[in-house]
Formats: structure tokens, C-alpha cells, sequence
């Protein structure tokens, strides 16, 4: 164990910086294992604050020199950072750090990946480039200088000079370290050009390595969509000269908005149609326009610290949502959400890792770039959305704008736009912000005379550290359907305020159906339950096409959970109602594809646990399997017919509508794999001309336990392509049989494809076996064991992507004493290794408990 004991940092001990900083002025002398960065930092005393502690936060850092108004000084340095007297008046600080690029695998600060340099800053790496004020409420302009003998030298803002070895980067933006990039490499642009609303002309590039030149186009198109619709639907405009996107082999999460040169994952960026799937082209887009949305929600209005990352993430996630339904289908995009919240955003809730949506404490910042703080954090914002309506939300954000423009806010300051816009008082909403936990919303209905009245109730259960709730601000959406399938009551929220509150509606002809929490009004767990004569009848007719799926989904686990505990035979009101709904043409085949999903295993299991029941991973297996089986035979009939209908005689495109008839194909040809051996997948690999159908033919095969000849086939075909060989990786350990995941797993580690200590790679691996759930929860524990092995193996290379997949273990307690044992054995033994990051002990301990 570390032998230090770990700082915790609270929201509570906020204190402004003594000094304000007015410019700054960096020269990088590049070099792979010894690069000079010089620094020129304007200070000045900061009016707002009396203490005059002047610390600059640097880690990893030589420092050969330091002046303070042209003297040289001698400060005093720890491995956190230095203090030195400094005038208390305006002054010039300068040094001289030395930093070894070639040797920084954890890929924060300037690093290097495959000989070309980048930078990671957010959340605390700039402290690993030079001594600073590494906190985002100091914003200053940067000039910046790289001299270097490589073709592209690139940093954030617009180009002010540039010779031989050499160019400079000014960008006028006031901004905090995090946003502060540079790139330098032997890059290839991929160019274009973008006119803004008011007529400035913007240039703008994808810079990648020699090679990837083909598979820039998409990234390109979806970031002028990204720039024309922050116009059309916030009003908001770009405001440099050039935007720069640089793709990175090594990079620890998707993307980052640094300003003006924003850093990609080459995951998240790179895509063609022979070798992304349909998932990643939308994925990519996403990314794209989440980055490029920041420039406002993000870096021209910032977080006052990293308490508050949810101001920035959880508005931009919020608004590449918005962004995604514009250019795609909002149902289809709603679903989506849903599925992904409750897959990755409930567990943690309702875990170890539980925290609030703004967190009040934190060892690391880093393991705080959460499911809670992106995801649930956008969905806080689609509920003040939806409480105060369309027009509100637009004066408020407009309002939002206006305000805070250059300055580093808070919850309170995005809060306050709303009161101000609305006269609503919103301290109640707030809770959203502060309280962990995935309410429950109980519902039970009465009706006499003609009047429905819905009574809600809503709980959460205690958290770490939360013991008890008040309750929320729970916009519920409820829509009333007659008898004959017409809706008789539209949609309509609720506000549910209290602990338990009732609504009635009048007048009702004959007793009605309720559909509610229509779109997924509100991140909660709904308790009601209806007959599955109801659910049928839902999903015949809703017209809310959240709600008609979710009447599905719902039906899909009432019959696994019967098939689960009382080895129940698969429910006909589910098979009948996913068979009709199938059939119908006229719905979209995106949407019909989503029918056919069911609650992954961990969401069963999830279920299991929360009504008193000890999931056993084999038996979930079982059970999803059986129904899938029964799934293919009741809808053997039709499934020659989805397969022609999604048949797509024009030339591949990405876009929603052929993406949605490939879905629906894909998941007919998995059902009829079920019942042809696989004979249909094997003819659609050999035909496949895009990665979508080959991937999708090969995964059939797979799981039909064949496919080995596809496999090889894939390997030799696409060995050289990175992005391809990260899924060849990964497909062989989500596709395998329980009994085999980890030894397919651990094989795989052996190959020499096998790169760990590339991100990408490593969770290739590594992510599918723990997303494989009767193989990771094998009996005998050698999943927890395997993986506990590699995570001990990456942490002193790379903490931050370590420490995030330990989350791996936070359903531990779901599961019986044996398995609980064996995962704690594994959770001790990383805890005990010496040496182990800052980043991975906090996760491990919380996760512990
Ligand atoms: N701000 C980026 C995500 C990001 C966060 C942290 C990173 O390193 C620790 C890197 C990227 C985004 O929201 O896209
Ligand atoms: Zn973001």
C-alpha cells in the first residue's frame, strides 16, 4: 500500500487563488526523452482574495531555472509542487523545466505515441508540462512556441508565426491549463472549411497519421453539422480562425476539447464504412459534436473547479443528445440513453461508487469523470428542461451566456439563470445535484367513477455517506390510453414533489391504461406494475415510443426472472407482442430492431439482488439463452422477411436510415442462426462489403460456437488496421461460451497483437471479459483473477485507465458469499501491491467500502 496517506479534497474548503495570471508565454524545445519548456507568466495579486500563498502546482518536473522579474530564486519543492516569495505587486515569473516525453506511459501531460507528441491536460496534467496554478479557475491567454524538427507543430488558438523547426500559437481566449494542448508529428490534414453565421470563414482540419487519410471524411462532415447546428439551435458561433482535430493511437478516454485542438481517441474519430460498424459512425459523432460543443459549454464558460465538472459535462452531454435526435430518430436516441444509463449510471447509484452528481469530495479527480457526473448529469438537465419548458430553457441558456462569458461558474451560477428566467424557485431541484442515488417512484392506481387517480410515491435508499434522502423535484410524463388503443389523456407531467402525492384525472369515459414516465421523463427506477395483459396491450399501442418499447422490455424480464427463479417456460404475451410489433412495416427498423433487445445480464441480476434473490450468473445465462432460442423459433416465419425487407440496394451510407434496416438485419440473422447452425451468417460474411455485416456474420458464428476459419479469415485481412484488431480482440471474448471466456481471454493476452499497454487494446480485453458475465463471474473465480492480474500489471504504467476499470467490481455484493470471498481476495490483493497510484486505491478502497 501507499505509504502516504491519501489527501481527500472538499468542495466545502473552496478558496480563490491569491494571484491572477495575464498572460502566458511557453517555449517547448522538443525532445523525446529531455524537452525543455519555458515558461513567462504574468502574475498579479488577486483583488478578491487576501492570502498570498504563491504555490504552482508541478510534478515530474526538473526545473533548471527560475526568475522572478529577472532574478533568479530558489523555491522550495516537494513532489507536488513549489512556493517561493514572490513581490505583492504585479511581477514576471519565468523558469526552465526539463520533461521526459519518451518515458510517460500514463499518458497525462506531453506524451509521446508512435513517435508523434500530444498532450492530455484535463483534469490536473498540466502540472506535468511546467509550474503553474493547475486549477481551472485561473484563466489567462496563451502564446506558444514549439521548436521541434517534425512537419506539424500545433497548439491551441490561431497560428502566429511558424518557420523552420518552429511555429507559434496564439490563442486570445482567456482559459484554464486544462484546455492547453500541443501536437507534434508527422501528420496528415484532412482539410476543409466552415463559414460561420455572422460570415467568418474558419479553417479547418483532421490531422492523422500517413495512412489514415481514408477515414477522415465522415469525421469531417459530422463536425461541420456539429458547427452549423451550435448556430441554429443555441445561437452560438465559433470564435478562432482555425479548428484543429488531431487523431492519437494512445489516448485514455474518448476525446478532449482542448481549445481550438481538440485531441482524439483515434476510436473516436477515425471511420470507414469497410472498417466501422454502424455503432461507431454514430458513436463518432457524437464525440465530434460533444468536443466541438464544449468551445462554449466548457471552455468559453468554465468550472470554478473540478467540483463542478458536471456544469460542463453534463450540458454537453446533454446537448450532443439533443444533437444526435436532431440528425438521427429521438426515439430511437431516447432508448438508447435509457438502456446506457441503467447499464452503467444505475449500478454505480446504487453501489460503493455512489456520488452525487456533483461530488463534495475526492481523492483523485480523475476516477470522478463518472456515468453519474456525464450521464445522470445530462438527464438533471433534461428534467429542468422539461419543468420549465422549451422557451424557458432557451431564455435561461441564452441567459447563461450572456452572464458567465470568460468566467469559471458553478451549479449555483447555472441554477441561478434558471430562477432569474423563470421566477421558479429551484432550491428543491437542486437536491438533484447533492444527493446520490437512483430514486424509486412507486405508483398505484384507483379508479371510481369515471376518475383515474395515480398515487406516487417516491424513496431512495441509503448511499455511502448519505443516510438519508429529502425528497425530489420528479418530472413524471403520463399519458392515458382507452380501451380501443386511442390516446384519451396526452402526454402530461407531473410534478411530483413530495414524498407521496396523488393526481386525478376526470371525466373518463371507461377505465383507462396508464403509460408512465413517458420519453424517460426522469433517471428513476419505476415501481409499478401492471398486468402483463397491460404490458401487452402498451406495447401494442402506446403511442409514447418510449414507452411501447419499454412495455417490451419490461415483459422480457417479467418472463426471465419467472424462467430464472421457477424455471418458467418462456411468457407468449412477450413472444406475441415482439412478433407483432416485428411484423409491422410501417414502424422505423431501427426502432423494431430495439424490440428485440432484453436487460443484459447484469440488469437481471441487478433485479435478482433487489428483490432479496442471489443471482446465479449461470442461470441468468441459461435463461437468456432459452428465450433468445424461443425468440427465433416464434418468429421463424417472419424472419425471411425482415431479412429482405432491410436488403439495401444503394451505395453504403452511415446514415440513420440504412444503419437502422442493417440493426434490424443484424438481429434477424442472429435469431436465425439459432435455428440454421449458422449457415445464413456464413454466406453473409463471405458477402459482407462493410464492417457492420462482417462483424455482425461473424459474432453469429462465434456464438454458434463456429467461425473459426471467419476468425482467422478477419485476422489476416485486417491485422495491419488497429481500430479493426482492437474488435478482433474484444469479439472473441464477448462472443465466448461461458466455460471459455477467460481461457479465451487469457490466451488472447498472449498473443502478440496483444499491446496492453495501448488503452484501446487493453480494454478490448479486458472490458469484454467483465462485460461477459457468467465468464467473468466464473465459480471458481479465476475471471476476478485474471483481471485483477492485468489491472495490477497496468497500474504503475498507466494509473487513470487502471483505476477505471476496477469498476469492474463494484456489483461484488450482488452475488453469493463465495464469489463475494473471491472478488474481495482479488479487491485486497491489488490494495496490498506496493507502490499502488493514488488513482487505483481510492477506487479499490471505495469500492471495499
Ligand atoms: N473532457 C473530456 C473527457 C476527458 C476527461 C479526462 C481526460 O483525462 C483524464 C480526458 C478526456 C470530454 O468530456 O470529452
Ligand atoms: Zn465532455
Amino acid at each position: 500500500m501507499r505509504d502516504a496517506a491519501p489527501t481527500t479534497i472538499y468542495l466545502k474548503d473552496y478558496t480563490p487563488f491569491g494571484y491572477l495570471v495575464d498572460s502566458v508565454h511557453l517555449t517547448f524545445d522538443l525532445a523525446d526523452h529531455a524537452t525543455r519548456v519555458t515558461s513567462r507568466i504574468a502574475f498579479r495579486p488577486n483583488p478578491e482574495t487576501t492570502d498570498r500563498t504563491f504555490f504552482l502546482h508541478g510534478e515530474e518536473l526538473t526545473l533548471v531555472r527560475a526568475v522572478i522579474d529577472g532574478i533568479e530564486v530558489t523555491p522550495s519543492i516537494t513532489d507536488k509542487g513549489l512556493t517561493v516569495d514572490v513581490p505583492d505587486a504585479p511581477f514576471i515569473w519565468e523558469s526552465v523545466v526539463e520533461i521526459d516525453p519518451g518515458n510517460n506511459t500514463a499518458l497525462e501531460g506531453l506524451y509521446m505515441s508512435n513517435g508523434m507528441y500530444c498532450t492530455q491536460c484535463e483534469a490536473e496534467g498540466f502540472r506535468k508540462i511546467t509550474y503553474y496554478p493547475d486549477r481551472p479557475d485561473v484563466m489567462s491567454t496563451f502564446t506558444v512556441r514549439i521548436n521541434g524538427n517534425l512537419p506539424v507543430l500545433l497548439s491551441n488558438g490561431n497560428p502566429s508565426g511558424k518557420g523552420d523547426g518552429w511555429a507559434e500559437w496564439t490563442d486570445p481566449w482567456p482559459k484554464p491549463a486544462y484546455l492547453f494542448a500541443l501536437v507534434a508529428g508527422d501528420l496528415i490534414a484532412h482539410p476543409d472549411r466552415f463559414t460561420t453565421m455572422s460570415g467568418r470563414e474558419v479553417e479547418l482540419n483532421l490531422w492523422v497519421r500517413p495512412g489514415d487519410e481514408g477515414k477522415c471524411a465522415f469525421g469531417m462532415e459530422a463536425l461541420k453539422k456539429s458547427m452549423k447546428w451550435d448556430e441554429d439551435v443555441y445561437g452560438r458561433e465559433y470564435d478562432l480562425d482555425v479548428f484543429n482535430i488531431v487523431a492519437v493511437d494512445d489516448f485514455n478516454m474518448g476525446a478532449m476539447e482542448n481549445k481550438g485542438l481538440n485531441i482524439f481517441n483515434s476510436s473516436a474519430v477515425l471511420a470507414s464504412p469497410e472498417t466501422s460498424t454502424d455503432v461507431n459512425f454514430e458513436r463518432i459523432e457524437a464525440i465530434i459534436a460533444h468536443e466541438y460543443f464544449h468551445n462554449w459549454t466548457g471552455n468559453r464558460i468554465t468550472c470554478r473547479d473540478w467540483f463542478q465538472l458536471c456544469l460542463k459535462e453534463g450540458l454537453t452531454v446533454f446537448r450532443d443528445a439533443q444533437f444526435t435526435s436532431d440528425m438521427r430518430s429521438a426515439p430511437v436516441k431516447r432508448i438508447h440513453d435509457a438502456i446506457d444509463l441503467r447499464a452503467r449510471q444505475f449500478p454505480e447509484d446504487n453501489g460503493p461508487l455512489s456520488h452525487p452528481v456533483r461530488p463534495e469530495s475526492f481523492q483523485e479527480i480523475n476516477n470522478f469523470y463518472t456515468a453519474t457526473v456525464y450521464e445522470k448529469g445530462a438527464e438533471v438537465i433534461g428534467m429542468l428542461k422539461r419543468l420549465v419548458g422549451d422557451e424557458a430553457y432557451s431564455k435561461a441558456l441564452d441567459l447563461y451566456f450572456d452572464r458567465h462569458d470568460g468566467q469559471a461558474c458553478t451549479i449555483e451560477d447555472w441554477i441561478k439563470v434558471f430562477e432569474d428566467t423563470t421566477d421558479r424557485d429551484l432550491s428543491q431541484f437542486k437536491r438533484w445535484y447533492s444527493q446520490s442515488g437512483t430514486p424509486r417512484v412507486s405508483v398505484t392506481e384507483d379508479w371510481t367513477d369515471g376518475t383515474l387517480t395515480l398515487t406516487l410515491s417516491q424513496r431512495s435508499e441509503p448511499t455511502p455517506g448519505q443516510s438519508r434522502k429529502l425528497p425530489h423535484v420528479i418530472p413524471v410524463a403520463v399519458g392515458l390510453l382507452g380501451p380501443n388503443g386511442d390516446e384519451v389523456h396526452a402526454t402530461q407531467v407531473l410534478e411530483l414533489t413530495e414524498a407521496e402525492q396523488s393526481f386525478q384525472f376526470t371525466g373518463l369515459a371507461a377505465k383507462p391504461v396508464a403509460s408512465i414516465l413517458r420519453d424517460f421523463s426522469a433517471p428513476v427506477i419505476l415501481e409499478h406494475d401492471p398486468s402483463n395483459t397491460e404490458r401487452a396491450f402498451l406495447l401494442a399501442h402506446d403511442t409514447d415510443p418510449f414507452n411501447r418499447w419499454q412495455a417490451g422490455r419490461s415483459l422480457a424480464q417479467d418472463t426471465l426472472l419467472r424462467m430464472i427463479r421457477q424455471d418458467a417456460t418462456p411468457d407468449a404475451d412477450y413472444l406475441d407482442g415482439i412478433l407483432a410489433v416485428l411484423r409491422d412495416g410501417d414502424l422505423d427498423p431501427a426502432y423494431r430492431a430495439l424490440m428485440l433487445g432484453l436487460p443484459t445480464h447484469s440488469e437481471l441480476a441487478a433485479e435478482l439482488f433487489d428483490a432479496g434473490d442471489t443471482p446465479d450468473p449461470m442461470a441468468i445465462w441459461t435463461a437468456v439463452e432459452t428465450l433468445r432460442q424461443a425468440t427465433a423459433q416464434h418468429l421463424q416465419d417472419l424472419l425471411p422477411r425482415l431479412h429482405s425487407e432491410t436488403l439495401i440496394d444503394t451505395p453504403f451510407s452511415p446514415n440513420a436510415e440504412q444503419a437502422g434496416k442493417r440493426s434490424l438485419g443484424g438481429a434477424a440473422l442472429s435469431l436465425t442462426s439459432r435455428l440454421d447452425g449458422g449457415s445464413k451468417a456464413a454466406e453473409e460474411y463471405a458477402a459482407a462489403d462493410n464492417m457492420t455485416l462482417q462483424l455482425t456474420a461473424l459474432s453469429c458464428l462465434l456464438r454458434t460456437g463456429k467461425g473459426q476459419d471467419e476468425l482467422s479469415a478477419f485476422y489476416d485481412q485486417w491485422q495491419h488496421d488497429r481500430l479493426v484488431m482492437d474488435k478482433w480482440f474484444g469479439l472473441q471474448v464477448s462472443m465466448a461460451a461461458p466455460a471459455a471466456t477467460v481461457d479465451t481471454a487469457r490466451a488472447l493476452t498472449e498473443h502478440t497483437d496483444f499491446n496492453w499497454k495501448n488503452p484501446n487494446r487493453f480494454r478490448a480485453v479486458m472490458g469484454a471479459l467483465a462485460m461477459n458475465h457468467a465468464g467473468f463471474h466464473r465459480a471458481d473465480g479465476a475471471g476476478y483473477a485474471l483481471l485483477a492480474d492485468w489491472l495490477i500489471r497496468l497500474d504503475p504504467v498507466n494509473p487513470q485507465t487502471t483505476a477505471r476499470m476496477c469498476s469492474a467490481f463494484q456489483i461484488w455484493k450482488r452475488y453469493d458469499a463465495d464469489r463475494q470471498d473471491l472478488i474481495r481476495a482479488q479487491l485486497n490483493r491489488i490494495l496490498e501491491t506496493p507502490n499502488l497510484s493514488r488513482d487505483t486505491t481510492e477506487m479499490v478502497s471505495r469500492i471495499l467500502g
